[in-house]
């Protein structure tokens, strides 16, 4: 069948011709369609077969079947070349420096008031005393009452407090875990408190969630002095020198009698009229403490009549600000991790 002979020389070199320009492999692609797809040249030739003569049909057949092998060799032997030279290509323009020096990797770091209260939380472990943890959603009974808090106190306004539908309230100080603690453990108790305190403060000074550490010692013949010597051991200690300490009066519901400590400025000792951090004063307040109330070791349930001690309350947000030089509280919330980095 000289028709059917002439076509596959035809298909062959339209094939060759086809292959030799197909230079991608979505080129290549559309020629393997072109000649073996549904509807190609050849698939169209072999179909034909069945209407050839059957003497005919073994050597065309055979023919075509060659061919067929001959494209889709071709096919596959020009799609290796494609995809090594796109590969080579790819090569030359991403070459990797494998000798450049690497972006370093970083590991994290703690925020300044954590490590203030790590620091903290350490000196008073060397002095003896153990932590205590507690809920920082709490009953007004262990926030309030049993700290000897009036109903009338101001911090039990809602202007200064957060409470919950329920009544219960975000702690206000860590005093709670403390009275927990003595419920839970008796005297003789040596704790210290460390955690977040939430009031209702919002400006340029105070943050209404902060951070606090209080500390409770109860046994028998506490006195006053004891609490002084073990908050200048404490200040000493994170401080890293001997400060000057000054004791002014002052008032708590839960202390009586109760004191505010001031140390020397950490930033001048009181040699600078302008210093920004203790205005000229040359001293910085840095915690509230007293004897325990009778009131709050009963409702401790312990008796007040062979036990006595002392509870202290220190603000770990402005001591972090005070240790590492930071400026404004802000810095301390606003989670900017390269500059929370630098105090490390
Ligand atoms: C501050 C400093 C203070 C206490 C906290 C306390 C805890 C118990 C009993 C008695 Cl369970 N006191 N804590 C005492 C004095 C001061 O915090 O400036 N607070 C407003």
């Amino acid at each position: 069948m000289p028709d059917l002979d002439l076509n596959i020389g035809e298909v062959r070199s339209s094939f060759e011709k086809a292959l030799g320009d197909a230079k991608t492999l979505q080129e290549l692609d559309a020629v393997r369609v072109k000649f073996t797809g549904k509807k190609g040249d050849l698939t169209l030739l072999l179909r034909s077969l069945g209407k050839l003569p059957p003497e005919e049909r073994k050597t065309v057949g055979q023919e075509l079947n060659a061919l067929r092998d001959e494209i889709e060799h071709a096919l596959e032997k020009s799609g290796r070349k494609i995809r090594d030279a796109e590969n080579q290509q790819i090569e030359l323009n991403e070459k990797i420096d494998v000798t450049l020096p690497s972006r370093g990797n970083s590991i994290g770091a703690f925020h300044p008031v954590m490590q203030t209260m790590h620091e903290l939380v350490n000196i008073m472990q060397g002095l003896g005393y153990s932590v205590a943890l507690g809920p920082e959603k709490e009953q007004d009974f262990y926030n309030f009452e049993c700290l000897n808090i009036p109903p009338w106190h101001p911090a039990r306004d809602m202007q200064d407090t957060f409470y919950f539908p329920d009544g219960t309230l975000l702690r206000t100080h860590t005093s709670p875990v403390q009275v927990r603690s003595m419920l839970k453990y008796g005297a003789p108790l040596r704790i210290v408190c460390p955690g977040k305190v939430y009031r209702r403060d919002n400006d340029p000074t105070h943050s209404p969630m902060f951070n606090q550490m209080e500390g409770l010692l109860i046994d028998q013949y506490v006195s006053f002095s004891e609490l002084k010597g073990t908050m200048s051991e404490m200040f000493d200690a994170f401080f890293g020198r001997k400060l000057k300490y000054r004791f002014r009066a002052s008032y708590f519901p839960f202390t009586e009698p109760s004191m505010e400590l001031d140390i020397e400025c950490v930033e001048c000792s009181g040699h600078d009229e302008h210093c920004r951090v203790c205005h000229g004063t040359g001293w910085l307040e840095v915690a509230g403490m007293g004897m325990v109330h009778p009131n709050v070791i009963r409702a401790g349930k312990i008796d007040p009549e062979i036990y006595n001690g002392f509870a202290f309350g220190i603000g770990l947000d402005r001591m972090a600000m005070l240790k590492y030089g930071i400026s404004d509280l802000r810095l301390l919330f606003d989670g900017n991790v390269s500059y929370l980095k630098g105090a490390e």
